[in-house]
């Protein structure tokens, strides 16, 4: 496994990626399906975006397996398997907010790192309306643009800028809103920026100090966990039992994911 090789490919495809949907956003957005909910949407992008994706992944890495969010599922040899989200923030497209990424990460199976099952040992978000390029590979640190980042230097937890997000239906809202009721009170602010990827990313960077959302996929996760674990963050899933993933996923600081956590388990 040449990690080299792989953080360049993810890199290299999350810009070639980004500018592709960036050009389409200017063309206007076309809505091609619904998943979970009416507003839980698929545009024309996150397909276009995605195949792109993973035809220059079969072409370059043909051993290696792929899982897309909008579909793709190949099955390879090597035990490589790359985890892609087109488009992170599908909802910040469809309205233009310069807030949507997309999100390339090559993984090894891991059956304690998260509840997928999956670990990125290279990685790549990259955000095509600021032109941020965020990227990690395992034991190697996390850039932005070429400059090495790091969790901001932590804070008692009423000090602490903390981003979450909310799901596409009812009943997930409902439990999310609990959650919510739970941290608010007790940070500095809250910011729901509508993007997991770009969240982790910016914990990555020092510009949050914590993130936790519950009900986010592997997709939304696979790399910019990475980044946020190289910049010094800490993961945690509910209780020491489960680890990060759908069920929970908080990140910062060891102190500060360590006291997110008892204010979510409360
Ligand atoms: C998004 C996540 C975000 C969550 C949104 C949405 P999508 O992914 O990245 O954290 O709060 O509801 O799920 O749907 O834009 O790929």
């Amino acid at each position: 496994m040449n990690t080299s090789q792989l953080l360049e490919t993810a890199k290299t495809l999350a810009i070639e990626a980004g500018k592709l949907i960036l050009e389409m956003r200017g063309q206007g957005v076309s809505i091609t399906d619904t998943k979970s909910s009416v507003n839980d949407i698929v545009t024309k992008a996150d397909a276009v975006a995605e195949k792109l994706i993973a035809s220059r992944i079969a072409a370059t890495h043909p051993d290696d397996s792929i899982l897309g969010e909008e579909g793709t599922s190949t099955k390879g040899k090597s035990e490589i398997t790359w985890i892609i989200d087109p488009i992170d923030g599908t909802v910040n497209y469809l309205y233009n907010i310069p807030a949507y990424c997309v999100s390339i990460a090559a993984c090894v199976k891991d059956a304690n790192a998260f509840e997928s099952g999956y670990r990125a040992v290279a990685s790549a978000v990259y955000n095509p309306s600021t032109e941020e390029l965020f990227y990690a590979s395992e034991n190697s640190g996390a850039f932005l643009n070429n400059e090495q980042i790091q969790l901001r230097e932590p804070t008692p937890l009423n000090e602490n800028l903390v981003a979450t997000g909310f799901g596409y239906t009812q009943e997930r809202r409902q439990e999310q809103l609990v959650l919510l009721t739970r941290v608010l009170p007790s940070v500095r602010d809250i910011r729901r920026i509508g993007s997991a990827a770009y969240d982790l990313c910016l914990l990555a960077a020092g510009r949050l100090d914590g993130y936790f959302e519950k009900g986010i996929k592997p997709w939304d996760w696979a790399a910019g966990a990475l980044i946020a674990t190289e910049a010094g963050a800490l993961l945690l899933g509910i209780d020491e039992a489960n680890a990060p993933g759908e069920k929970m996923f908080i990140a910062g600081h060891p102190q500060t994911a360590s006291a997110l956590q008892k204010l979510i388990a409360a």
